[in-house]
């Protein structure tokens, strides 16, 4: 016995000095791989980023290593949402959400929004003569204004669907496409019964002006993928045998940007049987790609290109594309680029970034990063049934000084 015990310490000592190096060898070695870049390390990086020494460096400042050489054009701080003027104005019993962009045209502005009419009855009642969601029983108006805050509202562009067609019950969220002298609007819809597992698809109307008449797509451009499975028959949307793709349940908030002679549609899924993580809802972003504005436009393999965000606020920026990331996920607060539209990384953590932007696309993007966020569209809840569309702008930080402190 004696003896099989002293095999056994044996043994586990032989496994514990192999399988764990010492804390003075697993030193050494990152050091050494460091050793390259130790070198390409300019003593004016060293300064900038008050490194002490540069043979021993923190996980900080390796990542402070691997920022861009950038100033602070990425970093931006937002207004407090301002009241519109005119027909956009906060109207009692009435929703007006989720702004497309503004674009000029006729040396106005345009903008599209969802509108629906009363209160919300949410789920618990009768929801073939309910209003679910504030989103529900919506169509698609829009607006014209010369200066961006006196608008004039001028009318539906895009109505909800004949009964039993796929946007019979509404048609929300849009945003708008100038592309070659054609107007294209995209946006969610949905079927009746509007329960809580009915899945949202995508939408698409086109033009040859910003007035319409609006010619609607006979069939959806875009659906949730169809490998999730409920379990039960309950109408109960946590419940699933199995989750599916991250959009297997709604596809959302559709924005088409035409990008390297094709059109992406960058989107946001939600997924069957949704849960609470480490940064909120599962929320994540897709793009889907097409040769045409019409379509088909066929899934990215590489969804989800986002696990993080809400609704899509997505612009060219230098040859790719930049995108505001709100609400949800581990970098939520973030705005991040892709120098190929799809594999994004984080440029900066912003805050109190408005919800549902429609972006200026009447500006130069590529004057700065964020000129486009210089001033826009959001929503606010002024209660749970009514909701208004508001303006912000935004700000470059540039110097902090004390009172009477000359700047730089
Ligand atoms: C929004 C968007 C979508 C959702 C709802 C209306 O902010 O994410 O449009 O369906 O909320």
């Amino acid at each position: 016995m004696k003896n099989v015990l002293s095999i056994i310490y044996l043994i586990s000592l032989i496994l514990i000095v192999c399988c764990n190096p010492s804390p003075d060898t697993s030193k050494e070695s990152n050091n050494n791989s460091y050793k390259e870049r130790v070198e390409e390390i300019s003593e004016e990086q060293i300064d900038h980023l008050g490194i002490t020494n540069k043979k021993y460096l923190s996980a900080a400042s390796k990542r402070a290593l691997k920022w861009p050489a950038i100033g602070n054009e990425w970093f931006i701080e937002f207004s407090k949402p301002e009241p519109l003027k005119g027909d956009l104005a906060y109207e009692s019993g009435v929703v007006r959400r989720d702004p497309s962009a503004m674009i000029m045209e006729n040396g106005k502005y345009y903008v599209w929004y969802s509108k629906s009419l009363g209160p919300t009855q949410g789920f618990g009642g009768d929801i073939d003569n309910d209003k679910v969601f504030p989103w529900d029983r919506c169509d698609i108006w829009y607006a014209t204004s010369e200066d961006g805050i006196n608008w004039k509202e001028e009318g539906i562009a895009v109505a909800r669907g004949e009964d039993g067609e796929y946007d019979d019950r509404s048609v929300f969220t849009v945003e708008i496409m100038k592309f070659e002298d054609k107007y294209y609007l995209c946006y969610q819809t949905v079927k009746s019964p509007y329960t809580v597992r009915v899945k949202n698809q995508v939408g698409l109307a086109w033009a040859d002006s910003p007035d319409g008449p609006w010619i609607k797509s006979k069939e959806p451009i875009l659906s949730p993928a169809d490998n999730g499975v409920w379990k039960g028959e309950e109408q109960n949307r946590f419940l699933v045998e199995k989750k599916g793709d991250f959009d297997s349940h709604k596809v959302h908030d559709p924005c088409i940007l035409p990008y390297r002679g094709k059109f992406y549609l960058y989107y946001k899924g939600e997924q069957m049987g949704e849960q609470i993580t480490f940064g909120g809802r599962q929320i994540r972003h897709g793009v889907a790609i097409a040769d045409h504005p019409e379509g088909p436009y066929v899934k990215s393999p590489y969804n989800p290109i986002s696990n993080s965000g809400h609704e899509i606020c997505v612009w060219p920026y230098n040859g790719g594309i930049a995108s505001l990331i709100t609400t949800d996920g581990p970098e939520k607060n973030t705005i991040q680029w892709a120098p190929d539209g799809i594999n994004f990384e984080i440029m900066s953590s912003i805050k109190d970034a408005p919800h549902a932007i429609g972006l200026n696309r009447a500006v130069d993007n590529e004057i700065e990063p964020t000129s486009i966020l210089r001033l826009g569209l959001t929503h606010v809840y002024n209660n749970p049934d009514e909701q208004s569309i508001m303006r912000f702008t935004s700000r470059r930080r540039t110097s902090h000084t004390a009172k009477g402190e000359a700047s730089e």
